[in-house]
């Protein structure tokens, strides 16, 4: 921190700024990938990185930012694990001066100045890709099943939305949606539920990858073929999923990029040496194939 300093804003004697990183949990390979990411760039760029997971719950976040607070971290990065309910603490960052960086997920709050940046995806368009996907690929196809990542998340929310904005006006209609949290598991029960309750299911829409690996073991114990007796579609591209969609068993993904690391630490930078950055930095990402897939798959890196 930069207690005692006077003068210079952000920097220790030793010169080196000090972050506190608020994570989500460690719920996918996704988010694996993300931090590892955020972990080594760190490193890389001399940034002394204080690190906390929240297990997908929003208190722990809180107190881990209240906790950064108090130890005069220099700046404070977080991806909120839900959209609403973080002014209070927020504003306690802001005047204690640390700044804020938000990072993958956005907060839903009308003070805009609770925050330098937020450095992400756009998920309305990812949900807008599956959905386009879908709509031009898989004729006769009518009941879709939605596996929903965590509760208030923003992936949720807007991947959710761009999805039905996508499909509005064709034959295709969501008949069941549920929450599987992101995780493999919640995945695979709520799938489980979903193929018990729902008379005809024509394809699954996972808002992330894991969800989707889930929904595949559901499937296959339920005697039906993934990818076959129902497509599959999911969001994030980590290994396990291209592996699942070079092998056929999902039908498509859309890519959402969790090597926010690097910029992240060059965003932190400009901002505590007082220099302007952009109040919105967006991630640019692709869609896979089965058979871009294949092709990708060796070099995929998480
Ligand atoms: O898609 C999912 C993870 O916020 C973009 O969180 C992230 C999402 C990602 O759990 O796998």
């Amino acid at each position: 921190g930069g207690s005692g300093d006077a003068g210079s804003t952000g920097a220790k004697d030793d010169g080196k700024i000090t972050m506190g990183f608020a994570q989500v949990g460690a719920e996918s390979g996704w988010r694996t990938a993300n931090t590892k990411s955020i972990q080594e760039e760190a490193a890389a760029a001399g940034v002394d990185l204080k690190f906390s997971d929240a297990q997908q719950k929003q208190e722990n976040q809180i107190k881990a930012i209240r906790s950064y607070i108090q130890q005069k971290v220099d700046i404070i990065a977080f991806s909120p694990v839900v959209e609403t309910g973080w002014d209070t603490v927020l504003l306690e960052a802001k005047r204690a001066n640390i700044p804020v960086i938000l990072t993958d997920r956005a907060i839903d709050s009308d003070d805009t100045t609770l925050y330098k940046t937020f450095l992400g995806s756009d998920f309305v368009l990812e949900g807008k890709k599956a959905g386009e996907w879908l709509k031009e690929n898989a004729a006769g196809a009518k009941n879709v099943v939605e596996l929903q990542g965590t509760t208030g998340a923003a992936p949720a929310i807007d991947r959710k939305k761009g999805f039905e904005e996508a499909i509005a006006g064709t034959d295709l209609k969501i008949v069941a949606t549920q929450t599987g949290d992101f995780t493999r598991s919640g995945g695979k029960q709520v799938m489980e539920a979903f193929l018990k309750s729902v008379p005809q299911i024509d394809v699954v829409y996972a808002h992330n990858d894991d969800m989707g690996l889930g929904a595949i073991e559901a499937i296959k114990a339920a005697g039906k073929v993934p990818g076959k007796d129902i497509k599959i579609i999911t969001v994030d591209a980590v290994k396990d999923g291209m592996t699942a969609l070079a092998a056929g068993e999902i039908n498509f993904i859309v890519e959402c990029n969790p090597l926010l690391g690097k910029q992240l630490m060059d965003l932190s930078k400009k901002v505590l040496a007082g220099e302007e950055v952009p109040p919105r930095v967006v991630t640019e990402e692709t869609t896979f194939t089965s058979e871009q897939a294949k092709t990708e798959l060796p070099n995929r890196k998480y």
